[in-house]
């Protein structure tokens, strides 16, 4: 089996994704750093043309979009599974996929990250709290569904831990460092739960930010 190479920004939740989904199989990788500046450079859009990370390398096999590189992963290393058999279990798995990308990351926590995280300790930026204020009813509405698609479940879809609880907790455990976080996650006491034992589990701990600056290598 070829080693698979990942190039992130460290602490890029759609890239500890990836990770963790790595982690959970055992299989070798390693991460190649991407600094947050080349991102528009002609290097970096040779490898994805849309300017973002995660970028897997698996041999000559070049794929980007975190879902793909997590099914792909899911295929290429059968065990353990990460996808239900059982066809119902398995489209509530993308179903919480897909929530992750197109209502809590778009327009909640591409907003309320940004403005408490990344611009103030990146960009050097000040947080604007008029845009962060106009996010939170979407907030509200992403954590009240996902609270509600979890239930009693120890995961969100099956018996076992699958590509759904590996993309959202990604989020969701970045997500953690805003101070919006409590009020939206404190109503859904399941939700709190799963991610503080999702959070232990062997395949975060390995994928903090922390830890993913530490194994990274420059290009
Ligand atoms: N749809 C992409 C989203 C990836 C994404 O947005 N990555 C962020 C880091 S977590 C990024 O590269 N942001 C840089 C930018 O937007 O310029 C995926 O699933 O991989």
């Amino acid at each position: 089996m070829n080693e698979f190479v990942v190039h992130t920004i460290p602490g890029s939740p759609y890239a500890r994704a990836v990770l963790i989904a790595l982690e959970e199989k055992r299989a070798p990788y390693r991460v190649v750093r991407v600094a947050p500046g080349t991102l528009r450079t002609p290097d970096h859009l040779a490898r994805h043309p849309f300017g973002r990370v995660p970028i897997l390398y698996h041999g000559d096999f070049r794929l980007f979009e975190s879902q793909a590189i997590l099914r792909y992963v899911d295929r290429v290393v059968p065990q353990p599974a990460l996808t239900p058999k059982e066809a119902k279990a398995a489209s509530r798995m993308d179903q919480v996929m897909n929530i992750n990308d197109w209502y809590l990351f778009q327009g909640v926590a591409n907003v309320i990250v940004f403005q408490r995280v990344i611009g103030p300790r990146l960009m050097g930026l000040t947080a604007d709290e008029v845009a962060i204020a106009a996010v939170m009813p979407k907030a509200q509405a992403v954590f009240a569904e996902l609270s509600r698609q979890l239930g009693d479940k120890d995961f969100f879809a099956g018996d076992s831990i699958t590509l759904a609880d590996i993309l959202l907790v990604a989020q969701l455990d970045f997500f953690r460092a805003t101070p919006e976080f409590t009020p939206l996650a404190n109503p859904h006491a399941n939700l709190l739960a799963w991610l503080d034992r999702m959070a232990a589990r062997p395949s975060l701990v390995a994928t903090t930010p922390e830890r993913v600056a530490a194994m990274a290598k420059a290009a």
